[in-house]
């Protein structure tokens, strides 16, 4: 085993660590899903830094059990909507539940997909259940947890950067596995779509649960 190095942090006044998280928190709550991108280019580097932070998440025994797909490409994107917009319109036509079609209706979704080709960038988020090395497979733990703590960096790290995400789950998803010639170990769990808001861009009057709604405590 390699030896343990040390991990320090500066100890901040009680003051500096309230503030730090209100800001943050501030900062945070400003966070909305949109569906209306503008397709304005964004910085590569800025999509290499928002996956790096997202890789930098706790995984189940380090394994960083995840592939993230960057998709600029026209014809890509392209080929993509395509098949996402074949199976919504199979879920919105009947694969949903009554029940699932009215939790949805105040957030005004359908099976249209437009904004899979106008976003600059997608990112598809793969989990890996185990890896494959030259001696066999690899088990991977807890990928599940690995991959949503991941995406929940990376959600993150995009909008902290000034940009806006979509959590796009268009079932079933293995045409992302197919189209992206992505090995058998490898199975998509999110298509996030990454860019600026359109002008005009709206999203829904949505209120977030009180903190006393979230959360019990025990003190
Ligand atoms: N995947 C579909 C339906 C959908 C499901 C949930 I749960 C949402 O929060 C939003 C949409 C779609 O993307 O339209």
């Amino acid at each position: 085993m390699k030896p343990f190095i040390p991990y320090s942090r500066p100890i901040l006044a009680e003051a500096k660590l309230i503030e730090n998280a209100a800001n943050f928190y501030a900062q945070m709550d400003t966070r909305r899903t949109i569906r209306d991108f503008s397709d304005k280019p964004v910085p590569r580097q800025v999509i290499a830094d928002i996956i790096k932070t997202a890789s930098s998440a706790p995984s189940g025994a380090h394994k960083q059990p995840w592939t993230f797909a960057v998709i600029s490409n026209p014809e890509m994107k392209r080929k993509i909507r395509v098949a996402a917009e074949e199976e919504e319109q199979k879920n919105y036509a009947g694969r949903m539940s009554e029940e699932w079609l009215r939790d949805l209706a105040p957030l005004g979704t359908d099976a249209s997909k437009p904004f899979i080709e106008i976003a600059p960038y997608l990112i598809v988020v793969f989990k890996r259940a185990y890896d494959i090395h030259p001696d066999g497979k690899h088990k991977n733990y807890y990928v599940n947890e690995s991959v949503g703590l991941a995406a929940g960096f990376l959600l993150a790290a995009i909008h902290q950067a000034g940009l806006c995400s979509l959590t796009h789950t268009p079932s079933p998803m293995n045409f992302l596995e197919k189209l992206l010639e992505r090995p058998s170990n490898e199975r998509a769990v999110l298509l996030i779509p990454v860019g600026y808001p359109a002008k005009g861009a709206t999203v829904p009057d949505l209120e977030r649960k009180p903190l006393d709604e979230v959360s019990v405590w025990w003190e």
